[in-house]
């Protein structure tokens, strides 16, 4: 694991991790402004609109540090943006998973959209926190070893953020980015956010291995909140897929948390080493209040540290928005009447 602030410098490779600090006088403005906001659920496009307007204060290098992660193929795969605003008060961390009936600002809202409103649109899926743009991540009591959003006590493997979808592939419609903005960190403070990058990987790979990722023989079990709420507990399997694809040198991959299942004996083994090199290729935050990750949802996958959970209203928050560059290509599960996606 690369230790963040340890990491050699890498001369042969673009960086796969992008810093972002605000500076305390932007901080503030930002916070001014977005403390004087009501809930953006309650109006989402007028939020986000005012948002790109607060969020044009940030200056032009910063701004298109961010932008050019959004659009550029060659960027890194994830940007770790620190002093962030923050709420001025904050309630306890909802035991029920949230949202939060009790808070009074919506400063974390704020900056959650703001960031995603750099990147492209947020999407609502109603497979997924009942199709709202700001979820949640909350450990929740019963769900500590699920590989879900939910889970604590267990490590949350390597994966992309996927939805089920009809057309058998989890892989298409799903988003493009997330964006992880810290609310609250766990109480001892070791709760860990790994990402590794598709080409780090591939690079850490031997050419067979590399070989058999690039072949469809790889089924990937939808989401456990979909599989749990939607499907009575039964995994639900994708077509087979790669689960690396693409040029060389801007590869994809996909992956799922809730189980890959590979088909032949040497997928199996491909997809132990492909695992094994995530640990060795990872970046590794521990999130902190003020802190957000943008995560490239395509050029790399992503993991969660055990913690602790204690359910003492203190547990560790963070919130999540699902980001699309465009949700045109996605009209096909649009829910009629209602600005979500099944
Ligand atoms: O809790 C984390 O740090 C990551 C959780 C995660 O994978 C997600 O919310 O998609
Ligand atoms: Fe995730």
């Amino acid at each position: 694991m690369t230790m963040l602030d340890t990491a050699p410098a890498r001369t042969d490779a673009p960086a796969t991790l992008a810093r972002i600090t605000l500076d305390n006088a932007v901080r503030d403005a930002i916070g001014a402004l977005l403390v004087a906001e009501s809930d953006p659920s309650l109006d989402p496009d007028w939020s986000t609109a005012r948002y790109r307007q607060i969020f044009s204060q940030l200056p032009t290098e910063q701004l298109q540090q961010i932008l050019d992660f959004g659009r550029h193929s060659d960027t890194a795969g994830v940007g770790y943006v620190r002093n962030l605003p923050v709420d001025p008060e904050l309630p306890p961390t909802p035991v029920d998973g949230g949202p939060s009936r009790l808070k009074k600002t919506f400063v974390s809202e704020g900056v959650l959209l703001g960031l995603t409103g750099m990147l492209g649109e947020p999407v609502g899926f109603t497979t997924e926190k009942d199709g709202q743009l700001v979820h949640d991540v909350i450990p929740v009591s019963g769900g500590e070893t699920t590989q879900t959003n939910m889970g604590s006590s267990t490590f949350l493997n390597f994966h992309n953020d996927i939805v089920y979808d009809e057309i058998g592939r989890y892989d298409v419609s799903n988003p493009d980015f997330l964006v992880l903005h810290c609310v609250r960190a766990d109480h001892d403070g070791i709760a860990a956010t790994h990402y590794a990058d598709a080409r780090d990987i591939i690079r850490a790979v031997d050419e067979r291995t590399a070989e058999i990722l690039r072949s469809p023989q790889f089924r990937l079990n939808a989401p456990g909140s979909y599989v749990r709420n939607f499907a009575a507990g039964e995994d639900v399997l994708s077509d087979p897929v790669p689960l690396i694809s693409g040029p060389e040198e801007f590869p994809e991959i996909a992956s799922s948390a809730n189980g890959v299942v590979p088909m032949t004996t040497s997928a199996q083994a491909a997809l132990d080493r492909m695992r094994e090199a995530c640990r060795e290729v990872a970046h590794e935050v521990f999130l902190r209040p003020g802190d957000a990750l943008l995560i490239n949802n395509r050029k790399g996958v992503h993991a969660r540290s055990q913690f602790q959970a204690r359910y003492d209203g203190q547990d560790r928050w963070l919130q999540r928005s699902y980001v699309r560059r465009s949700q045109w290509t996605i009209r096909y599960r649009a829910v009629a009447g209602r600005r979500v996606h099944n």
